[in-house]
């Protein structure tokens, strides 16, 4: 496996010559070695079936299947399909998924810590992830922000990204926001998490599902300062121009594999709904989620 930085970008390594196929244990621990330091691997070239993706993620560690089957590849229910491209006239896995900031299954007791893009029709235009390390978000905090988050708790929750089934029509939106809080409830993580592999110190929390902050004893915060810290890590600019915002575009064949565990991300999609397809595989690897985490 060679690897590369990513020409006038901050974050994220490519690399080619990764075969799957054929890579030993020791390749897969160097591929999660340089997620957890570079955040992003971009794998060039590569050409897997659905099966061969699953199995990717199974080399990786254990493999979570996301818990609602809509979002399921038909074959394979261990990918989540993101996808406004019927096939044989039908759709298949959820269209438009993902965009807000968040991070994937952080409204969740146990988020696992990788998470593999594997983009299947990419649009010529306009399709993209912007990505947003926590740490470094973290780090350049202003010193009065990182002292009045410090031992406080964030609690997060699906509530206003929960998309709207087929099932739910007519149904009163209160009924459906009971069910989701009685399926996903909201769950309490610290607002800065230390990272097990590399000891960053991490701000877990984002725009999309992160609903309010409370101290170490659970009493609500001022949401003032959960919108400063929202600002000051770059998820309010609507221009994307923050200087923490990397936007990772795609070429054919590439296979991202991301640390949840420090970037938040968020999806680009067309204004113009061009046909655009992407799989995802999630893995839980060998490490907890962050050091102290209740499982
Ligand atoms: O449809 C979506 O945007 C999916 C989102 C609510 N959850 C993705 C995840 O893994 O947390
Ligand atoms: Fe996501």
């Amino acid at each position: 496996m060679i690897v590369a930085k990513q020409p006038g970008k901050t974050l994220g390594v490519t690399i080619s010559e990764f075969d799957a196929s054929t890579a030993s244990a020791a390749d897969f621990g160097a591929l999660k070695k340089l997620v957890y330091t570079e955040k992003i691997a971009v794998l060039k070239g590569q050409d897997l079936s659905p099966a061969q993706f699953v199995e990717l993620g199974r080399n990786l560690g254990q493999v979570e299947r996301y818990y609602q089957q809509m979002y399921w590849h038909p074959e394979e229910p261990d990918i989540f399909v993101s996808s406004n491209v019927p096939r044989n006239g039908e759709q298949i896995g959820v269209p438009r998924t993902g965009k807000f900031w968040h991070a994937d299954y952080e409204f969740m007791p146990n988020p696992f810590g990788l998470t593999l893009i594997y983009p299947q029709v990419i649009p010529k235009a306009n399709r993209g992830t912007y990505f947003i390390d926590m740490g470094r978000a973290y780090e350049a905090l202003p010193q009065d922000l990182k002292d009045a988050v410090e031992g406080t708790l964030c609690r997060h929750s699906v509530q206003r990204y929960f998309k709207i089934r087929p099932t739910d029509v007519y149904r009163p939106i209160v009924d459906i926001l009971a069910d989701v809080e009685a399926e996903t409830p909201t769950v309490t993580h610290p607002t800065v998490t230390v990272h097990p592999v590399t000891g960053e110190r991490i701000l877990y929390l984002s725009e999309g599902f992160g609903l309010s902050l409370a101290d170490d004893k659970g009493n609500d915060l001022d949401d003032e300062l959960l919108r400063r810290v929202l600002e000051a890590t770059g998820q309010l600019d609507e221009t994307f121009q923050h200087p923490h915002i990397h936007l990772q575009t795609y070429d054919e064949g590439d296979l991202l594999v991301w640390d949840n565990r420090s970037l938040i991300h968020r999806a680009l999609h067309t204004t113009k709904p061009e046909p655009t397809a992407s799989f995802r595989v999630t893995v839980h690897d060998e490490y907890p989620f962050y050091e102290g985490i209740a499982v």
